[in-house]
Formats: C-alpha cells, sequence, structure tokens
C-alpha cells in the first residue's frame, strides 16, 4: 500500500501539500519534509496551511508556508489530516478541485478521502512519512529528518505515550542516523519560554484552586494576571496539565477569563473521569483525557458548575 502511494506519488509533476488547521509539529513537520522531498525529485511543490503557523514553528524553518494556494499544482497531499474538514478553510478548495489528491495519516478516524490513500496507525505521521521517503529511494537529509523529528517529538509526547513502540524507535533511529538534533529540537520545543510567560506560570500556580477533595484543582487565568505581567492570553498553553501532576487530582481545569463573566476552559483527565462528558453537558467537547468547553459567569459561579459537573463523573 505504502509502494503504490509512493509510486503514484513520485509520478505527479507538481504538488500543494496542504496542513491541517491550528498546525501542530507533526502536520507542519511532515508537509515541510515532504516539500524537500520533492524538490529533490523536482518535483514543482508548496506547503499552505489556513491558519497562523506558531512563531515556534517558523523559527523552526516554517517560514515558507502559505496562508492560500497560488500553484497551478496537478495535485494535492494532505498530511496529518484525519478527514478533509480539519483543513479549515482549505477544505473547499480541497472539494472544489479536479486535482488528484493523495492523504497520508495516522488517525485511526481517517475517512480515506482522497484518491490515494495511505493511512497507517501509530504514534506520529511523521513516522509514515519517513518510511514513504525510503520507498521513494529519497535520501533524508539533516533539514528533513529534523523536520521529521519535530513530528515525531510532537505527537509521542517525546517518546512518552503508551502508542510508542518499537517501530516508533526504529524510526527515531533512522531520523538520528540522518543527523536529527533531538537535544536542539526539544529545548526550542519544550525547554524554553518567554520571561512574561514564566512569570504568569508562577502568579497564578500560586492561586490554584482546590475542590471535592483535592481531586479536582483549577488554575485561575483572569485578564488582571496577564496585564499584571504583560503576558498574552495564548502563553497560558500548557498551564492545564501541571496540576494533573499533583497526587490525588484526576481532573486539571484552566479557566482563562476571554472577557467579564466568561472563562474558555480546558480539562484535563488523569482516567477515572471522562471529561468529554464534562465538556459536553456545557456545549463544548473534545477527547476523554482532554477536552475544552466556554462557561459564563463569575469566577465563583463558574467553579461551582464546573466542579458539580466533576463530581457527578467522579
Ligand atoms: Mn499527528
Amino acid at each position: 500500500m505504502l509502494k503504490k502511494f509512493a509510486e503514484k506519488l513520485s509520478a505527479v509533476r507538481s504538488a500543494t501539500i496542504l496542513c491541517h488547521m491550528r498546525p501542530d509539529g507533526d502536520t507542519i513537520g511532515s508537509a515541510l519534509a515532504l516539500s524537500l522531498a520533492l524538490d529533490s525529485l523536482g518535483i514543482e511543490n508548496e506547503v499552505c496551511c489556513e491558519s497562523v503557523v506558531p512563531e515556534l514553528f517558523v523559527n523552526l524553518g516554517a517560514g515558507k508556508i502559505r496562508n492560500k494556494p497560488r500553484l497551478d499544482s496537478e495535485a494535492i497531499v494532505c498530511v496529518d489530516c484525519a478527514d478533509e474538514f480539519r483543513l479549515g478553510e482549505l477544505s473547499d478548495y480541497f472539494l472544489k478541485s479536479k486535482k488528484k489528491t493523495f492523504n497520508i495519516d495516522h488517525h485511526v478516524s481517517n475517512t480515506r478521502y482522497a484518491d490515494v490513500n495511505y493511512v497507517n496507525n501509530c504514534s506520529a505521521n511523521c513516522q509514515n512519512m519517513t518510511r514513504l521517503f525510503q520507498e521513494m529511494h529519497v535520501e533524508i537529509t539533516k533539514e528533513m529528518a529534523n523536520f521529521l523529528m519535530m513530528g515525531l517529538l510532537t505527537d509521542s509526547g517525546s517518546f512518552t505515550h503508551s502508542d510508542v513502540n518499537g517501530e516508533t524507535m526504529r524510526v527515531g533511529g533512522v531520523l538520528l542516523d540522518a543527523g536529527a538534533d533531538i537535544d536542539g529540537l526539544t529545548y526550542q520545543m519544550f525547554r524554553r519560554q518567554k520571561k512574561t510567560r514564566f512569570l504568569l506560570n508562577t502568579r497564578v500556580m500560586n492561586k490554584v484552586r482546590f475542590f471535592l477533595d483535592d481531586r479536582l484543582a483549577c488554575v485561575i487565568v483572569m485578564q488582571s494576571d496577564l496585564e499584571a505581567v504583560g503576558a498574552k492570553p495564548e502563553m497560558t498553553e500548557g498551564f492545564v496539565d501541571f496540576p494533573l501532576t499533583v497526587d490525588g487530582v484526576e481532573v486539571s481545569a484552566a479557566l482563562m477569563e476571554v472577557k467579564r463573566e466568561q472563562f474558555k476552559v480546558s480539562l484535563r483527565s488523569k482516567g477515572e473521569v471522562n471529561v468529554n462528558e464534562v465538556a459536553s453537558s456545557f456545549g463544548g467537547g473534545g477527547h476523554v483525557l482532554a477536552s475544552g468547553c466556554m462557561l459564563f459567569g463569575s469566577v465563583e459561579e463558574v467553579l461551582d458548575k464546573l466542579s458539580f459537573a466533576v463530581s457527578r463523573q467522579l
């Protein structure tokens, strides 16, 4: 199946590579490595994503990603994208095009929406990309290895998630042999932050509230907290994970004041509580272990609603 995919992709003269909306390291890494692979085969290409690419990835080489396709290409290749609607604004472009379409992905839920599909459930789509390049007899350069490792580190939680297996490590080995700088990437991706984010973190972690016999922990970020240290809302990314490390805490919530009496709530669970159910009861949703919703009212009202909803799942 990968062989067929490789043969058909090698035969196109030009391609538009599409990332999913709100891109992560896996879709970006897959797309940029593929772009270089196609370059080496003399296949003209471009990489597009409907969303603004996070600064972190721009610093790691994602600056060439466009919002809209410009190339009159023969094919479209979607990477790390379970269905065409994950393309966001670009799903229209995909659905209306008469081009030959390709889909290479690792999600179990993938709907095989393209003309040519390669879906293999594994830790990260960059794993599939690595095997694809080998199948296409493309040499994996150091630059490509770094993009692929970026995806692997992102989706495997730096090789710590439960779906990591021997094959994940073997692909990791291929990329290290090709020159991937795992140390440098880890630093850039996970070990550095702006001083304002650090100050915001220490400030809000000082005020974490515990409920339900310490089984629910809530981080609360008010607009006034952001103003006090000069931080931006997106800097709260990852805050919700920290209280979950506390022994006994089953659910961690991060409440972000969007405006007066409106909070964006992120939820994480250790496993006992299905936070998708909690979020759904407020019109939100997500996954069993990670989800989100919007809540309205004063902080105390929102905390009340939330702890009641969690208590019903405990
Ligand atoms: Mn992925």
